[in-house]
């Protein structure tokens, strides 16, 4: 059984230091160690070894399989450092420098849009916010003037996760608390006026249409300061929709409910995709909704901090929750909002060089 053993050893390290890749050595481990394998029969040989000898020549072949089990790992170490060795040879060979023969990539076009809208913003005064995609119920819905439980919470079917109070941003309104907040010092004590405006994503578990998504974006805005009333609003929401688009676009303003605004209103355009005659775009109105928007509610502005009881209007402001992934439908004459999420790159990648 030693000579046996010895030769099955000589015969392992002989195909052992020919083989240089991989499945060569897991073929010669499966020969010696497999169930069929070279060990599995010496186990079986030693039940015809006399006692007084089983154990000795057990312990000899458990060392053999401990010897081979060694060597195969350490080769199995070896062979995989030298295929990354391989690979990083062949890496450096890549310079990451050179001009590529691909096209450059191109903007999303609700990208474009919110850039431009920052643009014409940032050029009337306003700061630009981010705010994060996870938030509370308080930020979403309390803070800005929905308690729990409240009817006007069915206005937007929400996605809650089951972290505790926690849901995906279903309005950026769900900003305007932290933002009141973060400029109220500088309104109250140096006059700052609060002018910012905070693009983002929002979620909600929506019919999809031609004219609704469950992930779209919206651009909120808020100016807040004395005497701030609805002409201020009315001038801002008139000269960013023309600069946006260029050109005169017919608007509408109508009573509109929302518990953070009072007054409100629902500020619609002309659908420019059928010119008010109607279509899947616009729901067949004429009329696509755009940018909600009205007074700043005085419980909203007593839980940013802003107003106290004594004086719940010492400040006023205005609100407004633009519809940035419809504004982009309008002005790239796109008729399915489906077009932005559906990742179609000859569609989306047609607005860059406009
Ligand atoms: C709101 O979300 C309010 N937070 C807006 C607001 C802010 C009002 C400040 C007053 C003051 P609404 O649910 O209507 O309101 O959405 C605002 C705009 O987002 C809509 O006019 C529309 O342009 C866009 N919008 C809403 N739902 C969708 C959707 N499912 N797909 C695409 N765009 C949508």
């Amino acid at each position: 059984m030693k000579e046996r053993i010895e030769k099955l050893g000589a015969q392992f390290n002989e195909a052992l230091s020919g083989i240089t890749d991989t499945e060569a050595l897991e073929n010669l481990r499966l020969q010696f160690m497999s169930k069929k394998g070279y060990i599995s029969e010496l186990m079986k040989e030693l039940g015809k070894v006399p006692n007084e000898q089983k154990k000795e020549v057990g312990q000899t072949i458990n060392t053999f399989k401990q010897e081979i089990t060694e060597l195969f790992e350490k080769k199995k170490d070896e062979l995989i450092r030298l295929q990354e060795e391989i690979l990083i040879q062949g890496a450096e060979s890549y310079d990451e420098s050179l001009p590529t023969e691909d096209p450059t990539g191109s903007y999303h076009p609700i990208t474009l849009v919110q850039r431009e809208l920052e643009d014409i913003f940032e050029s009337m005064g306003f700061d630009i916010e981010d705010y994060t995609e996870v938030v509370t119920d308080f930020e979403c819905f309390e803070a800005v003037n929905i308690p729990p439980f409240h009817p006007a919470r069915d206005m937007q079917d929400t996605y809650y996760l089951s972290t505790a109070n926690q849901l995906l941003k279903s309005h950026t309104s769900a900003a305007q608390n932290a933002i009141l907040r973060k400029y109220g010092d500088a309104l109250k004590k140096d006059g700052r006026p609060i002018r910012a405006v905070f693009p983002g994503r929002c979620f909600r578990n929506e019919a999809v249409d031609a004219s609704h998504d469950n992930t779209f974006f919206q651009m909120e805005g808020m100016m807040v300061d004395k005497d701030i009333s609805i002409s201020n609003l009315i001038y801002f929401m008139k000269t960013m929709l023309s600069e946006v688009f260029g050109r005169e676009v017919t608007v509408r303003l109508r009573p509109g409910f929302f518990p953070f605004v009072e007054p409100g209103f629902e500020l619609d355009i002309k659908c420019l995709n059928c010119g008010g005659t109607g279509c899947p775009s616009c729901g067949n109105s004429g009329w696509l909704e755009l940018c909600p928007c009205g007074m700043i509610h005085p419980n909203v502005l007593k839980l940013g901090g802003i107003n106290t009881d004594e004086d719940p209007f010492e400040y006023t402001g205005f609100a407004f929750g633009l519809g940035l992934t419809r504004l982009a439908m309008m002005k790239y004459g796109v008729k399915d909002i489906r077009t932005f999420n559906d990742g179609d790159l000859s569609a989306l990648s047609q607005f860059t060089s406009r």
